[in-house]
C-alpha cells in the first residue's frame, strides 16, 4: 500500500514538471536548504560532458558539482544542461531556501587561534595575567571578538594573527560580502587624502569544505587586495622574534621616548635583521609572556611600508590606506573595510570561486616602526556578514 502511494505521489509531481527524459535520474524534483547553508548537487554524468547550471537566464556554474547558497528566503528555478558529443539534454528542478531553526548571528561566533607578534600592546590588549597559557589568551580574544559588542585586540607587528569563525556560511554573492572592524581613521586630509592611522592586515578566508567545523590548512585562501600583484609585495616572508633577556641593560636612544633601542632582536628570511624598540609609553613586556620559547617565527605576505614622516622631524607620522582588501586599513564606515570573497586566490595567485566562507584569518602585513608611534600593528574589533539582517 505504501509503495503504491509513494508511486502515485511521484507520478503526480512529475506531471507538473516539464517532460525531461530521465530527469529523476539526474536531478531531484526539488531541493530544500536553509539560507546561508551550502547545497551541494553532484549529478551523475559522463566525464566529457559540458555542464551548465542556470537560474532563470543566469549561468551560475559550469562545474559538474553545484555549490548553491543564498541569503534570501525564496524558491529558485534550476536548470541543468548536459552536452555530450553534441547532444544537449536539459533538466529542471527548483531550490527552496528556508529559514533556519533558531537564529544565526551575523557576528563572529568563535575564535580558534590567536598569536600576536611582539608589540607595544602585546600582553595588554587582550590582557595577559600571570600564569596564563596560550589557551587563556585565545579565550581572551574570544571574549573580545564574539558577538555584537566586540572589543579591540591588537595583533602586534608583522605576522601576528587571529583566526575566527561564524555560525553559518557567509555567502559569496555579487559584490562585497563581509566587513572587518578595526580602529583605523583618516587624519588631516589636507596632507594626503585617505591617510591617517591605517595599519593594513592581510585577510585569509576558508570555506569549510569537509564540514568538520574547523579551518583545515588546505581550506585557506588569501584575499588578493590592491597590493597583492605589486612587485613591492613579498610573498612567503617570514620573521623571527627573539625573547629579550630580562637581565640585559636597556640601550637608551637619542629620542626621549626610546627606552631601549636594542630591545627585541629580529631577523627575516631575506637576510635582514635588527632590533625592535621599547618606548616610554608602554612599559610591559612586548614579547608574549605565555610563549616560553626563546624565539618564534611568523610568516605571510608582506607589503611595502605604508607609514611616512610628514613633518621631516619625526613628529608627524601618517599611514596611507591601501585601495581595497585589507583589515584595519580604512574607517569602519568606509567601503574599503568591506571584503569581496571573490578576491580570494590560491597559492599561485589564481582566483578561486568559493560558494562562501566559514572562517577568517587576519595578520599584520607590514614590518615597520613608525618612530614614537611604535610598530605598525593591525587591530581587529570584530567582523560581520553583510547579508544577514
Ligand atoms: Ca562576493
Ligand atoms: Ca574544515
Ligand atoms: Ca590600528
Amino acid at each position: 500500500m505504501s509503495v503504491f502511494l509513494l508511486g502515485f505521489v511521484g507520478c503526480g509531481t512529475d506531471d507538473d514538471e516539464p517532460k525531461n527524459e530521465n530527469s529523476t535520474e539526474i536531478l531531484k524534483t526539488s531541493y530544500t536548504i536553509d539560507r546561508f547553508k551550502v547545497l551541494n548537487i553532484i549529478p551523475t554524468v559522463s566525464g566529457n560532458a559540458k555542464i551548465t547550471w542556470s537560474i532563470n537566464d543566469s549561468v551560475i556554474s559550469e562545474n559538474t558539482g553545484l555549490d548553491f547558497i543564498s541569503p534570501y528566503l525564496k524558491s529558485y528555478p534550476l536548470t541543468l544542461k548536459v552536452e555530450t558529443n553534441g547532444v544537449v539534454k536539459t533538466y529542471t528542478s527548483s531550490i527552496n531556501v528556508t529559514k533556519e531553526s533558531g537564529n544565526y548571528s551575523k557576528y563572529i561566533s568563535n575564535v580558534f587561534d590567536f598569536r600576536p607578534a611582539i608589540g607595544q600592546f602585546t600582553n595588554n590588549i587582550p590582557q595577559y595575567l600571570a600564569g596564563n597559557t596560550e589557551n587563556n589568551l585565545i579565550n581572551a580574544a574570544k571574549n573580545a571578538l564574539v558577538g555584537p559588542n566586540s572589543n579591540l585586540i591588537s595583533l602586534g607587528g608583522f605576522g601576528g594573527y587571529v583566526v575566527f569563525g561564524f555560525d553559518h556560511t557567509i555567502p559569496n554573492m555579487n559584490g562585497r560580502d563581509f566587513k572587518i572592524l578595526g580602529n583605523a581613521f583618516f587624519g588631516n586630509e589636507i596632507t594626503e587624502a585617505r591617510s591617517g592611522s591605517c595599519e593594513p592586515g592581510i585577510i585569509l578566508v576558508a570555506y569549510d569544505k569537509n564540514k568538520n567545523g574547523k579551518p583545515d590548512e588546505d581550506e585557506w585562501y588569501e584575499i588578493a587586495g590592491s597590493e597583492y600583484f605589486k612587485n613591492s609585495t613579498i610573498k612567503n616572508y617570514s620573521i623571527t622574534y627573539f625573547k629579550p633577556d630580562a637581565n640585559k641593560a636597556p640601550v637608551v636612544g637619542n629620542e626621549f621616548w626610546q627606552t631601549d633601542v636594542e630591545y627585541i632582536k629580529w631577523q627575516d628570511n631575506l637576510g635582514n635583521s635588527g632590533y625592535k624598540t621599547k618606548n616610554s609609553f608602554h612599559d610591559q613586556s612586548y614579547y608574549p609572556l605565555w610563549i616560553s620559547d626563546s624565539f618564534y617565527t611568523l610568516m605571510g605576505t608582506k607589503m611595502e611600508n605604508n607609514f611616512y614622516d610628514a613633518s621631516g622631524t619625526e613628529n608627524y607620522w601618517i599611514g596611507k590606506s591601501f585601495e581595497f582588501g585589507y583589515a584595519d586599513n580604512a574607517p569602519n564606515i568606509d567601503e574599503a573595510s568591506n571584503i569581496d570573497i571573490s578576491w580570494a586566490v590560491d597559492k599561485n595567485g589564481n582566483y578561486v570561486k568559493l560558494p562562501g566562507i566559514d572562517f577568517i584569518k587576519i595578520y599584520t602585513g607590514i614590518n615597520q616602526e613608525a618612530g614614537w608611534l611604535g610598530e605598525v600593528s593591525t587591530e581587529v574589533a570584530g567582523a560581520y556578514d553583510l547579508y544577514l539582517k
